[in-house]
């Protein structure tokens, strides 16, 4: 390739933290070593291949404002150059990996024989790259839900051959994940819910995403895939309501079709606002199941009600999500996939670079700050503390004994309990000094 979107543009470097105006990192130092650990490896960067790469910057009024050397993304000849491109931001960034949905690697040529031949070749092209420019693949993706034979449903469509049609699409990029050394494959369902209950066996529809979830499941272990199998909660967006609604919800659809120990999450911060939960309560919903499994970072535009997909720019907010995750052991498999867009207005290539590098940096600095948290141990001792009266015998032996025997102590010891401040204030204050 001769000419390439990114020419000019050098790889972004850390320059440390003084204000000025030239580019750079200022707190991702992959090589800063934050509890044992690189940086890198603990925030186990992920460019997504879609957005940036797949987005023409459209929206519901107007059409699209970027202009890539990819587009239109109709033919191979064009899958390639995305590719080429694709890999040149990848080099220039040097965060370790990238994910894809199969759509975003290869034109739609409308039948099943001709996507797999296309997916084969592009990924043996992709493999290549990754190997020379040395990213690897976070997760894969099936994207089942933007042509229109989706439009009532992957797993949970009303017809069979649909269904069929979604086993041999997710089987195909299970293979493709495996064969590029993926670390996690992930399913989203934006179409596995409904538009309305009038047409909706809800029933049915669950038991056979449930069905097909243990298919996913008998097929990576068949073919000896060791990645983590990942669902990605939202409520809603695109349909009106979508079956994995948020953390707690999956979990409990997971316990139900026995997979509670073969699927974990893949959190996004966009959807937990859509869902009307922070990005701190679906990380802690998960980690405290022990079902974390990777998350997608970006921010919600807190007004408009549907999933902007910005890039994360709230340090405190970030701080407290990575908290959870660190303070539950961090990531294993899992990493911080950006699954962020530019504003349609930011047509540059140099918009791109800056909207990652600056992303890398809220995070390093959010991880920073929540590691420092975490060594100083305040918020744990507090919550110890809060929760000390249940370390006694007889707290403890409570929980096997019954309602009468409880009231009967309650009657012969008197007891009358004085409530104890819960310290939010203090406790805000305190994370205060670190964000
Ligand atoms: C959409 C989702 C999607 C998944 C992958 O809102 O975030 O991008 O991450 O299919
Ligand atoms: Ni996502
Ligand atoms: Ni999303």
């Amino acid at each position: 390739m001769t000419h390439s979107f990114f020419d000019g543009i050098a790889p972004v470097k850390f320059v440390g933290n003084e204000i000025s105006d030239a580019s750079g990192f200022r707190h991702y130092d992959p090589n800063e070593l934050v509890m044992g650990k690189r940086l890198e490896d603990q925030l186990r960067f992920a460019v997504a291949y879609w957005h940036s790469f797949a987005w023409e910057g459209g929206d519901p009024f107007g059409g699209p404002t970027l202009e890539r050397p990819w587009h239109p993304q109709d033919s191979m000849e064009n899958a390639w150059i995305k590719a080429d491109n694709a890999f040149d931001m990848f080099s220039i960034l040097g965060q370790p990996y990238f994910c894809w949905h199969d759509v975003d690697l290869r034109p739609d040529q409308g039948n099943f024989k001709d996507n797999l031949a296309t997916l084969d070749k592009i990924t043996d092209y992709v493999g290549e790259k990754m190997e020379s420019v040395g990213t690897k693949l976070l997760w894969g993706t099936a994207n089942m839900f933007s042509h229109r034979r989706w439009m009532s449903g992957a797993s949970t469509n009303p017809d069979p051959d649909m269904f069929a049609f979604a086993a041999a699409t997710v089987k195909s990029c299970l293979d493709a994940t495996h064969k590029l050394n993926g670390e996690n494959y992930v399913l989203w369902g934006g179409r596995e819910g409904y538009e309305t209950l009038l047409n909706t066996d809800l029933g049915i529809e669950l038991d056979h995403m449930g069905r097909f979830l243990n298919m996913v499941v008998e097929y990576k272990h068949k073919i000896g895939f060791k990645g983590s199998i990942l669902v990605e909660p939202k409520p809603q967006e695109p349909s009106k309501h979508q079956y994995d609604y948020d953390a707690a919800t999956c979990i409990g659809f997971l316990r139900k079709y026995g997979l509670e120990n073969e699927v974990k999450l893949n959190l996004e911060q966009g959807h937990a606002i859509l869902a009307g939960h922070s990005f701190e309560h679906e990380i802690a919903v998960a980690t405290a199941e022990n079902m974390l499994g990777s998350i997608d970072m970006n921010r919600n535009d807190y007004q408009s009600g549907w999933d902007t997909d910005q890039f994360p720019n709230n340090v405190p907010e970030v701080a407290m999500a990575y908290y959870h995750i660190i303070k539950a052991g961090g990531f294993t498999t899992g990493g911080t996939n950006f699954d962020a867009k530019l504003r349609r207005q930011s047509l540059d290539a140099q918009d791109l670079i800056d909207a990652h590098s600056g992303a890398m940096d809220i995070c390093a600095r959010g991880l920073k700050a929540a590691a420092a948290m975490i060594q100083d141990g305040g918020l744990e001792n507090a919550i110890t503390k809060r929760y000390a009266g249940w370390q006694t015998v007889e707290a403890i032996s409570m929980l096997d004994s019954d309602l009468g025997a409880i009231c009967d102590r309650v009657l012969t010891k008197d007891i009358n309990p004085t409530p104890l401040s819960g310290r939010q204030e203090v406790l805000e204050n305190y994370v205060n000094q670190f964000v």
